[in-house]
């Protein structure tokens, strides 16, 4: 890849303002730095948009070193923020995902409160404005993304009000009751009020949006619309998020990666079903609980592990984080009791991997897999739900989802299951085992011309669209806002 530092900041029409840029830095054994495409939903994503438009992405290069020069990626400027090793710890690994993101996903974790966290997520997000202010050229769209920068809108539209300010939210908004809990919850609604438009994934996220602001600040609403005092309308909508369904499809059609998936079941000792789970390791995604489900199904007597095989990825994630050594501990003992348990000399129950793949491995697993098991707790959306999908071509391979997962919305004929009910989990994973092909065949295409039909760059284009939209500013009479 051409990647040539600039010596100027430069000036972009559209920016994306994200914690991690779409490249992680690497220094070489002999102390030289590289960059390489780091895997992740948003990356997934945002990245084709941003690379036809010839945008500027603002975000952390992925380590604690010095801030490198902003530099062009093939058609995109990539403008690196630096972050030191007390940030990540109090700013990524504290605020972010020990208080905001389990307090985003229904307090499937006890979430953390530390005034200091709070004190570094002011910080750093003060650090992303003056970035974005920096970079984007008059009049400029500015899409910031994710629950990291929620104070960022309001800081830059202090800075340059000049701009438009798109926010988007990949998780879930939380219900009023949880969002209550927060104690920086009105500055946090402020942040994002700074945007003129606040995309979500789903319209219950939008609405409790709406109904918090109300709540807490004061302002006036009318559906999707909130008044503010100076005149502005922001709009708060969902956009559901989805992936570049034509590359994933053709990307599954190559030679390499058909005949990789031939390898795989060749060395699973081609078991009649192969089931597969991919996901970050994390508390939010019900690994624990599915392949649980899976070893019920064996120890019960419904297949053996000739039958069938449970391939689980758990891409590392967020690893000093307590919660997560908590679940990747009980996820360890987990598969080994039921491989222990269950299988046999070369034959074990699940196949657990614990490492993150190229994109075209990724493919050829889908492609290999019979059975893909999606069973988070809570989910913005889920991107994986959707990849299977769009590699499965051939319309075969059934999906079991999470109802949990904002992808259910759009899947409905998914197998759709309810992850905290093992009992109701290990029936549908068994329906889908049985299931007549003519059957999957008339679910999968149901779900693929779906995401065809509304695919990454449909919505990028209805985010932008919405956001570039001439909106006037309201003349309301607004009463002074209430305490929250
Ligand atoms: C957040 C929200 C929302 C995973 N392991 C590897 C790898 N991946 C890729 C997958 C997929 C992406 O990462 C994961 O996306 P998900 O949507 O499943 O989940 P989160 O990471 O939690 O994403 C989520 C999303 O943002 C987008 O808005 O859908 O709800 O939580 O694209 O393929 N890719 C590669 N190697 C891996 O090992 N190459």
């Amino acid at each position: 890849m051409t990647r040539n530092a600039r010596r100027r900041t430069p000036r972009a029409d559209l920016v994306v303002v994200a914690n991690r840029l779409p490249v992680d830095r690497v220094v070489e054994d002999d102390g030289s730095t590289s960059w390489r495409t780091s895997p992740g939903g948003l990356v997934s994503a945002l990245e084709p948009v941003m690379r036809a438009n010839h945008g500027a992405w603002i975000g952390w290069p992925g380590d604690t070193g010095d801030q490198p020069e902003p530099f062009d990626d093939e058609g995109l400027t990539l403008v690196p923020v630096a972050m030191s090793d007390r940030e990540y710890a109090e700013f990524y690994e504290g605020f972010s995902n020990a208080t905001l993101w389990p307090l985003y996903h229904d307090l499937i974790a006890k979430p953390e409160f530390h005034r200091e966290w709070w004190d570094a997520y002011e910080v750093v997000n003060r650090r992303f404005a003056e970035t974005a202010a920096k970079v984007a050229a008059d009049g400029a769209i500015v899409w910031v993304q994710d629950y990291q920068l929620q104070l960022v809108p309001a800081m830059l539209r202090e800075l340059r009000p000049d701009l438009r300010i798109g926010f988007y939210l990949h998780i879930p908004f939380p219900p009023t009751e949880l969002f209550g809990q927060l104690p920086w919850r009105r500055q946090v609604l402020e942040g994002l009020l700074g945007a003129d438009l606040v995309g979500f994934q789903l319209p219950g996220a939008a609405q409790n949006f709406v109904r918090l602001v109300r709540q807490r600040v004061g302002h006036k609403t009318h559906r999707d619309s909130v008044y503010l005092p100076d005149g502005r309308v922001v709009v708060a909508k969902a956009f559901p998020i989805s992936i570049d369904f034509s590359g994933f499809e053709e990307l599954a059609r190559s030679v390499e990666v058909v005949e990789r998936a031939e390898e795989i079941r060749r060395d699973l000792g081609e078991p009649r079903r192969i089931f597969l789970g991919v996901d970050r390791l994390d508390y939010t995604k019900g690994i624990y609980a599915r392949l649980r489900a899976f070893g019920e199904l064996i120890s019960d007597g419904h297949f053996t592990v000739e039958d069938a095989v449970f391939v689980q990825v758990a891409t590392p994630s967020r690893e000093r984080v307590s919660q997560y050594k908590i679940i990747r501990d009980d996820i360890d003992r987990l598969v080994g009791r039921i491989n222990g348990d269950l299988g046999r000399i070369g034959r074990p129950a699940i196949s657990y991997l614990h490492s993150s793949f190229p994109r075209e491995e990724m493919a050829a697993l889908y492609k290999a897999a019979d059975i893909m098991v999606v069973t988070p707790f809570r989910d913005g959306m889920n991107l994986v739900a959707k990849e299977y999908a769009a590699c499965r071509y051939g319309e075969d391979g059934a999906l079991v989802l999470s109802e949990f997962a904002g992808a259910a919305e759009e899947l409905r004929q998914a197998y759709l299951v309810n992850p905290y009910d093992i009992n109701g989990m290990k029936a549908k994973m068994l329906e889908a085992y049985h299931a007549d092909p003519k059957e999957l065949a008339r679910r999968m295409r149901a779900m693929r011309r779906c995401i065809s039909e509304n695919d990454v760059s449909h919505w990028a284009s209805a985010f932008l669209d919405e956001l570039t939209a001439n909106r006037p500013r309201h003349d309301k009479q607004v009463k002074p806002a209430r305490t929250g």
